[in-house]
C-alpha cells in the first residue's frame, strides 16, 4: 500500500481512537450520575446532557464511520489488489476530520445538547448539523471508488465468486448510502433553516420518521464491519475453516434488503403512525434476525470445526480447545468476547421488536442494556482489536504492553454484563434513560426518591467502572504503539479463512442487482404510508419538560 494511502488511514484510525478517551471518560461519567454518586448538573464544566451527548456522538457516530471507512479501504485494497483514488481519499478523509471538529466544537461550547439521535424538539448550532453532513458526505466518497475497484476486479475474474469480505463492505455502504440520504433530506431541508432561524416551524414527527428510517440500519452499518471479520477472519485465528463462505453472501444479502425497512420499530409509541406500518415493521424487524442467526450457526460449527482439528473431544468440551488468552492472535479476544455479549444483545434486541413487550421497556434503561450488549459489544470489541491490528501493520511496530491487550475484551465482557443486568433489570422495574436521576430519584433528600432503583443504578456503576478501566488498558497498549520504534515494513496483511467445502459460484449470490431491486421495493412499501401518516398526522401534542426534571411540566 503506497505511502499517502497508509498515512490518511492511519490518521482516520488515530483521530476516533483519540477523541474515544473523551467518549469513554463520559461514559464513566453517565454511570456516576445515574446512580445519585454526584448530585449536580456539571461536572467540570459540562453539564449531564453535554456529556451524554458526547458520549454517543464519539462513540457511536464518529468512532463507527471513521472504522468503517478506514477497515473498508484495507478490506478492498487487500481482496482486490487495487488501491483506492488518493485524492478522493484525502478529500473524503478531510471531510471527515472538520465535519468532527465542527461538530465537536458546538458540542463543547454548550450549543448543541442534542443527543447522538438529534431529532427536533432539540435543536442545535448550525456547526453541528454541517459538521455532521460533512462527515456523512466525507464518508460516501470511498464508496463509490469501491464500486469501481469491484467492477475493475470483477472484469479481470469473471468466473471467481466475489470474496465474503468484499460483498459484506459493498452491502455495507450502500445500506449506509441509502438510509444516509434521508437523514441528509432531516438536516440539510429541515434542521439547518430551522437552526438558523429561516423556518420557525418543523414537523417533528416527519423528522423522526426520516431519523429512524436511517437509525436502524445505521446499527447494522455498525454491525457489518464486525461480520466481516467473524466470517473471514475467526475461523482462521481460531485454527480452522470457514464452515459455508455463501451462508456469509446470504447474510450479507439479507441484511441489505431488510435493515431499512424496520426503522418505524423505534415508534412504536409514536401516535403519529398508524398500526398497519407498525405491524408489517415489527415482523421485518424479526426477519432481520435471521442472518444473525445464520451467523451465529456458521460460525459455531467453524470453531467447533477449529477446536477439533486441534484434538478435542466431547459435546462442549470442545470449547476449552479455542486459543483465548493467546497473545499472538489477541484479534481472537477480541472476536469471541463480542459474540458472547451478542449472544444477549440479540435476544433483548428481539425483546424490543416485540410490540407489546416494547410497551414495557421503551425509553426505559432496558435500552440502553440492550446496546451496549451489540454496538459496545461485538462492534466496540472488533473495532478496538483491528484498529491496533491494523496500526501495527500499518506502520511496522509491535504492539506494546501485548498482556494488557490481550485481557482488554475480557475485562471489558465482565464490564458489560454487570452494567447491561443492571440497567435491563432497572428498566424492566422502571428505571429512566436519558435522566440525571442523581438530582431526582437517586437522591434520598429529594420527594421523587425511588430506593428500587439503588441496586440496579449501583450494578451499572459496577460494570462501567470496569468498561472504563478496560479502556484505560487498550488506550496504553494503542498510544503506547504509536510511539513505538519502527521493526518491520508497514504492510496491510489480513487474516484470511479458507472455506471447509470447495464452493461453487452461484449467480444470485454473485450479483447486486437482484437484491438491490427487492431492497428498493420493500423500502417503497413500507416507508411510503409511514411518511405519508408523519407529514398527515401531526397535531397531537406533547407535555413540555424542563431538563432538570423527569416529570412534565404542568401548564396552569
Ligand atoms: Fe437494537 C434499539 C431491535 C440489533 C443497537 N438498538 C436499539 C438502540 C441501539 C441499538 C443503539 O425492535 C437504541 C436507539 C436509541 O437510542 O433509541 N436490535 C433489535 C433487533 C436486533 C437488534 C431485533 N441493535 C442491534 C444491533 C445494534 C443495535 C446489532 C448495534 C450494533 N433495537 C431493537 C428495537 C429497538 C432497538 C426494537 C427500539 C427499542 C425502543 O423502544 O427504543 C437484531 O438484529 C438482533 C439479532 C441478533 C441475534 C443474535 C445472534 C447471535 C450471534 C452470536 C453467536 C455466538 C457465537 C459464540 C457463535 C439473533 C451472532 C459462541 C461462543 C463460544 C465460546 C463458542
Ligand atoms: C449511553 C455508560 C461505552 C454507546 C450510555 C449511558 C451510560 C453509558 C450510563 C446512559 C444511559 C442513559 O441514561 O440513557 C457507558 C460506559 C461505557 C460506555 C460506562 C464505558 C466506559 C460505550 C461505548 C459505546 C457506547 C463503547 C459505543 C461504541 C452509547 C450510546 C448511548 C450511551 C449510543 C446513548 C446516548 C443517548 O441516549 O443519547 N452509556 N458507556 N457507550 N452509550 Fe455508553
Amino acid at each position: 500500500v503506497s505511502r499517502p494511502i497508509r498515512n490518511i488511514l492511519l490518521i482516520e484510525l488515530f483521530v476516533p481512537i483519540l477523541l474515544l478517551t473523551l467518549g469513554i471518560y463520559h461514559g464513566l461519567m453517565q454511570v456516576i450520575y445515574r446512580s445519585g454518586v454526584i448530585q449536580r448538573t456539571s461536572v467540570a464544566g459540562l453539564d449531564y446532557y453535554q456529556g451524554l451527548t458526547l458520549h454517543g456522538v464519539i462513540n457511536a457516530i464518529v468512532l463507527t464511520t471513521f472504522f468503517a471507512v478506514a477497515f473498508g479501504h484495507a478490506t478492498m485494497i487487500f481482496y482486490t489488489k487495487r488501491e483506492p483514488n488518493k485524492t478522493a481519499t484525502l478529500v473524503s478523509m478531510l471531510l471527515m476530520v472538520i465535519g468532527t471538529g465542527l461538530a465537536a466544537a458546538a458540542i463543547l461550547a454548550g450549543k448543541a445538547s442534542v443527543l447522538y439521535t438529534f431529532y427536533p424538539p432539540l435543536k442545535a448550532h448550525p456547526a453541528f448539523y454541517i459538521g455532521t453532513a460533512m462527515l456523512i458526505v466525507g464518508s460516501w466518497i470511498p464508496y463509490f471508488d469501491w464500486v469501481r475497484m469491484y467492477l475493475s476486479w470483477k472484469r479481470e475474474h469473471p468466473q471467481e465468486s466475489t470474496p465474503v469480505a468484499v460483498i459484506g463492505t459493498l452491502v455495507n455502504f450502500t445500506i449506509w448510502f441509502v438510509c444516509t440520504l434521508a437523514v441528509a433530506y432531516e438536516v440539510l431541508v429541515m434542521l439547518v433553516p430551522w437552526s438558523l432561524g429561516w423556518t420557525q416551524e418543523i414537523n417533528i414527527m416527519l423528522a423522526r420518521t426520516l431519523f429512524w428510517f436511517f437509525g436502524h440500519a445505521l446499527v447494522y452499518f455498525w454491525l457489518l464491519p464486525s461480520y466481516i471479520m467473524f466470517y473471514t477472519m475467526l475461523p482462521k485465528l481460531a485454527g480452522g475453516k470457514l464452515y459455508s463462505g455463501n451462508a456469509g453472501r446470504i447474510a450479507f444479502f439479507i441484511f441489505l434488503i431488510l435493515s431499512i425497512p424496520i426503522g418505524v420499530h423505534h415508534q412504536f409509541g409514536d401516535p403519529s403512525i398508524g398500526r398497519g406500518v407498525k405491524l408489517t415493521q415489527s415482523i421485518l424487524t424479526f426477519g432481520v434476525a435471521i442472518p444473525s442467526f445464520i451467523t451465529a450457526f456458521t460460525i459455531a460449527a467453524s470453531l467447533e470445526y477449529a477446536a477439533r482439528k486441534r484434538g478435542a473431544t466431547g459435546l462442549w468440551s470442545w470449547i476449552w480447545k479455542l486459543p483465548f488468552f493467546r497473545k499472538d492472535v489477541y484479534l481472537f479476544g477480541y472476536l469471541i468476547n463480542g459474540l458472547i455479549l451478542f449472544i444477549f444483545g440479540g435476544l433483548t434486541g428481539l425483546v424490543n421488536a416485540s410490540y407489546s413487550l416494547n410497551n414495557v421497556v421503551h425509553n426505559t434503561s432496558f435500552i440502553p442494556g440492550h446496546f451496549h450488549l451489540t454496538v459496545g459489544g461485538p462492534v466496540f470489541l472488533a473495532i478496538l482489536g483491528m484498529s491496533i491490528y491494523m496500526l501495527s501493520q500499518l506502520t511496522g511496530k509491535r504492539i506494546y504492553a501485548p498482556v494488557l491487550n490481550t485481557i482488554v475484551p475480557y475485562l471489558w465482557t465482565v464490564g458489560v454484563l454487570i452494567f447491561s443486568a443492571g440497567l435491563m433489570y432497572g428498566g424492566l422495574i422502571g428505571e429512566p434513560r436519558r435522566t440525571n436521576m442523581g438530582l431526582t430519584y437517586l437522591n434520598p433528600s429529594s420527594e421523587q426518591f425511588n430506593p428500587y432503583w439503588v441496586v440496579s443504578s449501583m450494578l451499572g456503576l459496577a460494570g462501567g467502572g470496569i468498561m472504563f478501566t478496560a479502556g484505560l488498558l487498550y488506550f496504553i497498549s494503542f498510544f503506547g504503539t504509536c510511539f513505538r520504534r519502527r521493526s518491520a515494513e508497514p504492510v496491510i496483511d489480513l487474516p484470511v479463512s479458507e472455506t471447509l467445502h470447495e464452493e461453487r459460484r452461484v449467480p444470485l449470490l454473485d450479483s447486486f442487482k437482484p437484491w438491490l431491486a427487492i431492497m428498493g421495493l420493500i423500502i417503497f412499501l413500507t416507508y411510503a404510508p409511514a411518511i405519508s401518516d408523519a407529514i398527515n398526522n401531526t397535531n397531537r401534542k406533547a407535555p413540555p419538560y424542563k431538563p432538570t426534571d423527569p416529570v412534565p411540566v404542568v401548564r396552569q
